[in-house]
């Protein structure tokens, strides 16, 4: 990513995708860690739009519960693939902060048309602890933020599928750091044909190898990449601020060394960081860590 370019950030205060509480107060505690100053430091100039309206639970009718909050969360969808679309429109650089990882189903639709009305293809790296490809039909929760990848893949609520008409291509879709996978959803995970790197291949490969691998199929015909960063794929050890932790996960530097190499491509397009989650974070760690992570998939270098 070039500097002296303009980001535009978004936060997405929701949790309404999760049943543990607390990703919505994730962009909060990343403007409370210096967010957009670290980031001016780099070089940027740096917008920062807010926070996206999303109702508060408590407000909302019992009825919303039972569909998991399906209306809620597809009116934000919308309204933040708009946004996005929007910034993009303007030249500049997304930066989504969020929330749990179903406002990608917003984002995410906002890029994809984006780069439709182009005549342009995106590519897509998916940082996650879980696969996030579950469908109505197959989650054993019912929870949207473990459907996200699979609804912009086109297999999803309706109501959700429709923000894009436009999909992401499964062949310019890679999927890393996975190890808590439900057993119907490895089955979809394959079918769709998404490259996917779990810890396992990170442990054998290296992450560089990985990266190198993941960026070579998201870059493949495409003029731009966008990353979407859920920080639960990180070990909690690093990053205990998360809704769904799971052990065994990224260690702080293969999740830096992963955005030092997305950054050197220079076709980054567009970067999401999702469930932060203040609540069950040890003091104010994960929120740092995922500033400093930003700052890397910004082009912050060691030397
Ligand atoms: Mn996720």
């Amino acid at each position: 990513m070039q500097r002296q370019r303009t980001i535009e950030i978004i936060g997405v205060p929701s949790d309404l995708g999760a049943n543990i509480r607390g990703a919505n107060m994730g962009p909060a505690t990343l403007r409370i860690a210096n967010l957009k100053t670290k980031i001016e430091q780099q070089g940027y100039s740096v917008v920062d739009l807010g926070d996206l309206h999303v109702p508060i639970r408590e407000s909302l009718e019992s009825k919303i519960l039972e569909e998991k909050y399906l209306s809620p969360i597809s009116e934000l969808c919308r309204n933040l693939s708009a946004i996005t679309e929007g910034i993009l429109d303007r030249g500049h650089i997304p930066l989504i902060i969020g929330g749990d990882h179903s406002v990608a189903i917003g984002s995410i639709s906002g890029i994809l048309r984006y780069f439709h009305k182009q005549d342009a293809e995106v590519g897509l790296i998916w940082v996650d602890a879980h696969a996030d490809v579950n469908t109505p039909a197959t989650s054993p929760s019912g929870n949207i933020h473990g459907m996200p990848l699979a609804t912009l893949l086109g297999r999803g609520h309706d109501i959700l599928t429709a923000i894009s008409t436009k999909k992401l291509r499964p062949e310019n879709t890679a999927l890393i750091g996975i190890r808590n996978i439900d057993d119907e959803e490895k089955r979809i995970l394959r079918e769709t044909g998404i490259k996917y790197y779990s810890m396992r291949d990170i442990d054998e490969k290296g992450m560089f190898t990985v990266m190198r691998e993941a960026i070579a199929f998201a870059s493949n015909g495409t003029s731009g990449i966008h990353v979407s960063f859920d920080i639960d794929g990180i070990d909690p050890r690093y990053a205990p601020g998360v809704s769904t932790p799971v052990s065994g996960g990224l260690t702080l530097r293969e999740a830096h060394l992963c955005l030092e190499m997305l950054s050197e491509t220079q076709k980054l397009v567009s970067l999401e960081f999702v469930e932060i989650n203040p609540i069950t974070d040890v003091g104010a760690q994960t929120a740092h860590v995922t500033v400093d992570l930003i700052l890397s998939a910004l082009g912050k270098s060691i030397v």
